[in-house]
């Protein structure tokens, strides 16, 4: 395992920090989310820079602010201004209505406007000279998701010596569907001047290097266990696969301490122990909300002996609220759960309990041990934390999870949890009916298994696996690609043909 000598400097669109007015001041909030949670454990063993964007505000109150939340951590905060309009046409509008609904396989729901494309690049390289002004050759520059795809690029552009990564933690779709993408090729070709890039699941690079194969034919790909290795132009990009998890034991202890065992108790008896299916997800319309309230009222009308018996919790965190695809899915979410609750409600049962705000991780943590089926139903998600989330907090080992097979997590917890198709509503009704009978014994196996997968494979080993490959990738900038040559060079001499494929 090779150890960073220098920094790490972390960069993402947001910060997990975040200035908001309150009473006409500005304060700085926490901002909950996976990767917060996530890079939290990895500063730990650590030290170096988070950039990124603190909110609205002006440079120096912000410098102010987040200087003074650095102090007593591992890592200092770097903020990068963004203008009201940057904001709209490069996060809500670049990356969350053309690259998310895309890579999520839903290219009805884009708006391919070129003027997001213009923002998109000037913002990637803001962010790259902010990184790159702070980092050594010894350094590494980790950057998160599909914000900041063309930083790399830039980082080369402005000298930057440091090394590089980039993680995506969305899908990459199939050739047929990023094609799509008008500007497919610079996207593609950007990507490859980091020195790393980690995708979720096989799938994910398998699709990333199909679509290269397609897009970007002068690009050559050798296998290189675990990995691929991609040259192109005398610069090489190491390809790998690393699923993303949780802090099992952080959670697992404080899912097991006395105070939320008692908020799960008390939960359970104010419901009168009724069987409990939980729901937590942002509001987005990838993760099949609108699919699992469906499919929970096929259950109640198939299965008329589970009404008074069987309640569904649905938790949602408001999300990118100012893009109408998200406005449009809170509308149609609250009919449906009034429909149904107006369908099937009697006197001391109702069957949706609906939530529509953020939790702490305290509540969060109650409702998970209070639950006996987690139920994630997205029609595609990258790899959902709320199933490992659930599965640490199941210390009495008796929950069960129901899984979309179009998540990242399905790959992981397939043997352990009832795999569905998130379109298939009468299969997700069953798998629920499947769980409320299930014997205990089979739900104990199951789980058990489900917990030592995530115990093993937590948030800390994914950050090592990423460091080590980032920090054991040979050859950070060669020679010829400073001289800007355009000749592709064979960096395998020893690669037979076939090898030369995109594997
Ligand atoms: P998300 O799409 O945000 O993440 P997910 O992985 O499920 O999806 O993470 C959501 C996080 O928000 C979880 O940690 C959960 O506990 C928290 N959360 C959900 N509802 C909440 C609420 N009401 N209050 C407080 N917290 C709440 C993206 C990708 C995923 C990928 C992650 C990490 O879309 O596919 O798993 O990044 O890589």
């Amino acid at each position: 395992m090779k150890l960073l000598e220098g920094r790490l400097i972390a960069v993402s669109n947001r910060l997990p920090v975040e200035v908001k007015f309150r009473a006409g001041h500005p304060r700085l909030s926490q901002s909950a989310g996976g990767l917060a949670t996530a890079l939290d454990s990895i500063w730990r063993n650590s030290h170096g820079v988070w950039v990124g964007w603190a909110g609205s505000v002006d440079s120096e109150t912000a410098a102010n602010l987040l200087q003074k939340a650095s102090r007593g951590r591992s890592y200092s905060f770097k903020g990068v201004p963004l203008t009201r309009d940057e904001i709209s046409k490069f996060y809500s509008g670049f990356a969350n209505e053309i690259i998310w609904p895309l890579f999520h396989d839903m290219p009805s729901r884009c708006d391919f406007d070129p003027e997001f494309w213009e923002v998109y690049q000037r913002v990637n390289r803001r962010f790259a000279q902010a990184a790159a002004e702070m980092a050594s050759s010894k350094d590494l520059i980790w950057a998160h998701d599909y914000h900041l795809m063309l930083m790399g690029k830039y980082l080369r552009e402005v000298g930057s010596t440091a090394h590089t990564g980039f993680f995506l933690h969305i899908p990459f779709p199939a050739p047929d569907m990023f094609e799509k993408l008008p500007w497919r090729r610079q996207i593609l070709r950007a990507l490859l001047q980091y020195q790393l890039l980690g995708f979720q699941t096989d799938r994910d690079r398998y699709n990333f290097l199909s679509c290269l194969e397609r897009i970007v034919p002068e690009a050559t790909s050798v296998r290189d266990d675990p990995y691929n290795t991609v040259a192109l132009e005398g610069l090489r990009t190491r390809v790998g696969t690393f699923p993303i998890s949780i802090a099992f034991e952080e959670f697992a202890n404080h899912a097991a301490s006395q105070e939320v065992e008692a908020g799960a108790n008390q939960f359970r008896h104010e419901l009168n122990n009724k069987f409990l299916v939980l729901g937590v997800d942002r509001m987005d319309y990838t993760k099949g909300i609108p699919e699992r309230l469906k499919a929970f009222r096929i259950l109640l009308r198939r299965y008329p002996e589970l009404r008074h018996r069987v309640t569904l919790l649905q938790v949602v965190v408001p999300s990118r609220e100012e893009i109408p695809n998200y406005k449009e899915l809170r509308r149609e979410v609250e009919l449906l759960v009034s429909q149904i609750n107006g369908e099937f409600t009697e006197s001391g049962w109702v069957p949706i309990h609906y939530m529509h705000r953020n939790l702490t991780r305290k509540q969060l943590l109650t409702y998970y041990r209070a639950a006996d089926i987690a139920i994630i139903t997205s029609l595609k998600d990258g790899m959902n934390l709320v199933a490992k989330e659930f599965c640490a907090a199941q210390v009495d080992e008796c929950g069960v999870v129901v899984i979309s097979e179009f998540t990242g997590a399905a790959a992981e917890l397939q043997h352990g949890a009832l795999v569905v198709n998130p379109n298939d509503l009468a299969g997700i009704a069953e798998a629920i009916y499947r769980a409320c009978v299930m014997p205990v014994e089979e739900k104990r196996a199951r789980m058990r298994l489900l917990r030592d997968i995530i115990r093993t494979h937590n948030v800390q080993s994914w950050a090592d696996a990423f460091l080590n490959a980032a920090l054991t990738t040979e050859s950070a900038i060669p020679a010829k690609a400073h001289e800007g040559s355009q000749r592709d060079i064979p960096l395998i001499a020893s690669a037979s043909s076939q090898d030369q494929r995109i594997a």
